[in-house]
């Protein structure tokens, strides 16, 4: 083993002490929800860009609502998955999620920060209510919460989510420019995967189980 494998053996076996995770769709998929964007996205022809705007919801409110109910009832009908759980099993850290549908908190989370907000809450707008998530051109929820953790990072785990929407997609540099390692898991390579220091390919169903078990070990 050279002298620089041996060095990153060795930063491998330290045990982290402050560990967020963040994650995207992905982490959900093999809970039967659908992704945003590539292969088999359900948006019955729109784009998530074309629905999840202020301007698509003054344009036609009913349509909005409608596509809003139509996914509550997949994520009701849906449980955590073994990656849910796996995360779960690591109590201390912070779980930084894009996702809306709650499963890590049903997962036994407990530092969720839900950066897009929460499909089953809702809060007035103009004449009508409208789900309580955080839309194109809006500001993403927990901010200041976010990037204290990624200050305390010392490992940062990104899991299921293409890094194609920012500010989110720019906490890996956050994290790794405050000293953290991180780490991608994700079925394929993310738009921003050549910002972490290591990554692994496949079903987060798969991956993070095991992951989680190499770093309680
Ligand atoms: C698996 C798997 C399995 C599948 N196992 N993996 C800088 C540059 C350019 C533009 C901007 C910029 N900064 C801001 C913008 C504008 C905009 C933006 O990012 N646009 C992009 C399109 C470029 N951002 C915003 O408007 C944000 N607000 C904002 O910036 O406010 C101003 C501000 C300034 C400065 C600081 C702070 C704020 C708001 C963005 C809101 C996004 N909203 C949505 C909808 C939420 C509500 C809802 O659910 O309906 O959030 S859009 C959608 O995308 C949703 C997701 O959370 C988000 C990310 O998607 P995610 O989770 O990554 O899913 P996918 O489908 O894209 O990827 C899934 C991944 O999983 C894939 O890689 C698969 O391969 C993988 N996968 N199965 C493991 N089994």
């Amino acid at each position: 083993m050279s002298f620089l494998e041996q060095a990153l053996e060795a930063i491998r076996r330290t045990k982290p002490r402050n560990v967020v995770f963040f994650t995207g769709a992905g982490v959900s998929a093999e809970s039967g929800i659908p992704t945003f964007r590539g292969a088999g996205g359900l948006w019955r022809n729109f784009r998530a860009e074309d629905l999840a705007t202020p301007a698509a919801f003054a344009r036609d409110p009913e349509l909005v609502l409608e596509w809003y109910e139509w996914r509550r009832g997949l994520i009701r009908a849906a449980e955590p998955n073994a990656a849910h759980q796996a995360i779960a099993r690591m109590a201390d850290a912070v779980v930084v999620t894009q996702n809306v549908d709650g499963l890590h908190a049903r997962a036994g989370s407990r530092n969720v920060i839900e950066l897009h907000g929460n499909i089953f809450r809702e809060r007035p707008s103009g004449a009508h209510m409208r789900p309580d998530v955080v839309w194109f051109g809006e500001m993403p929820y927990g901010m200041d919460d976010i990037f204290a953790a990624l200050r305390e990072a010392d490992l940062f785990v990104s899991i299921g989510t293409s890094g194609a929407v920012y500010p989110a997609a720019g906490f890996v540099q956050a994290a790794a420019a405050n000293g953290a390692r991180t780490l991608e898991l994700n079925l394929v390579p993310s738009e921003g995967t050549r910002w972490f220091h290591e990554a692994r390919h496949g079903r987060a169903g798969e991956l993070v189980p095991g992951w989680v078990d190499e770093l309680l070990a």
